[in-house]
């Protein structure tokens, strides 16, 4: 199976990486849903809507920056660096992630588009377009600090991350959707592929006449449609398809 897939990704045009929580979870960043994921602790709708944060926006910053502790403390794992490898060699390689941890980024991927925000950024309430950087240092990055951020026009920040309920940013949902529209090698990685509408991306694909190849320690709901499965940890396998490409 992995010679078919090195071959599929050596001969491709373009080669999309679709990401989710399980190619971070070996750098020990949590997922979200099986047997140790964040929703086995915490209920989305207390903390991952805009209804929540109007509710109780301590309670959501708390979780936030609980999470931003986790985050600033881990490193791109193996997974993350053969993703940013093979970008480095192929003539068009781009990263789709669901994931708002940064850790493509610091890899070393330079194409990569965050469909479900990015966790150190936070917005302004009344005027989105204001976005602060809070990378690690300061107030907000402390789990104990019941301080609410305030934008400089004095409104209330709240994370720049999609919550349910909410539309991806417009913008980047069509840079999405072309980049799977035109990919010749779609690898779903790491990826429940329950949460619309990303979780339709691999079926455009498909449709658009992609081979599609999922990587993942687990069968999902998108296992169904693919041609090939690597069934392993994203930080064993992705580096031994980097070697074989
Ligand atoms: C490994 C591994 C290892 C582990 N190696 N693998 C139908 C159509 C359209 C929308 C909907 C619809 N039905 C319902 C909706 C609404 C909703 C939705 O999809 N709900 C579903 C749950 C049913 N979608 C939305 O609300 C979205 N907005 C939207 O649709 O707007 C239009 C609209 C508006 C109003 C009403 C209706 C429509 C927005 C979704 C935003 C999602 N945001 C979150 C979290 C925010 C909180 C935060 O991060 O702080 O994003 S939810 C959460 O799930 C997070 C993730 O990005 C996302 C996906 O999870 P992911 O990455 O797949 O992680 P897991 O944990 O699910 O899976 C991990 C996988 O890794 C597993 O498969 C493991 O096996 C594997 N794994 N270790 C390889 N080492």
């Amino acid at each position: 199976m992995l010679p078919a897939v090195a071959d599929a990704v050596r001969a491709a045009r373009s080669v999309v990486a679709l990401t989710g929580a399980g190619i971070s979870a070996e750098s020990g960043v949590p997922t979200f849903r099986g047997e140790e994921g964040l929703w086995r602790s915490f209920r989305p709708e207390d903390l991952a809507t805009a209804d929540a944060f109007a509710r109780d926006p301590s309670l959501v910053w708390r979780w936030y920056r609980w999470r931003r502790q986790i985050i600033a403390g881990v490193r791109p794992n193996p997974g993350h660096v053969a993703l940013a490898r093979l970008e480095a060699r192929l003539p068009r390689f781009t990263v789709l992630t669901q994931n708002v941890d940064g850790l493509h980024g610091l890899a070393g991927s330079a194409s990569v588009v965050e469909l479900h925000g990015n966790i150190w950024r936070a917005r302004c309430t009344v005027e989105p377009g204001r976005i602060v950087d809070e990378r690690p240092s300061g107030p907000s990055c402390s789990p104990d600090s019941n301080e609410l951020p305030r934008c400089g026009c004095g409104a209330l920040l709240r994370p720049d991350i999609v919550w349910f309920g909410e539309t991806l940013d417009a913008g980047v949902l069509a840079q999405a959707a072309e980049a799977v529209r035109t990919c010749d090698v779609l690898l779903i990685v790491g990826t429940s592929g329950l949460v619309y509408p990303v979780a339709a991306l691999p079926e455009a694909a498909r449709h658009a006449g992609a081979t599609l190849v999922e990587i993942n320690v687990a069968r999902t709901s998108l296992t169904v449609i693919m041609d090939h499965v690597l069934r392993g940890p994203a930080g064993v396998v992705l580096p031994a398809l980097d070697a074989a490409v």
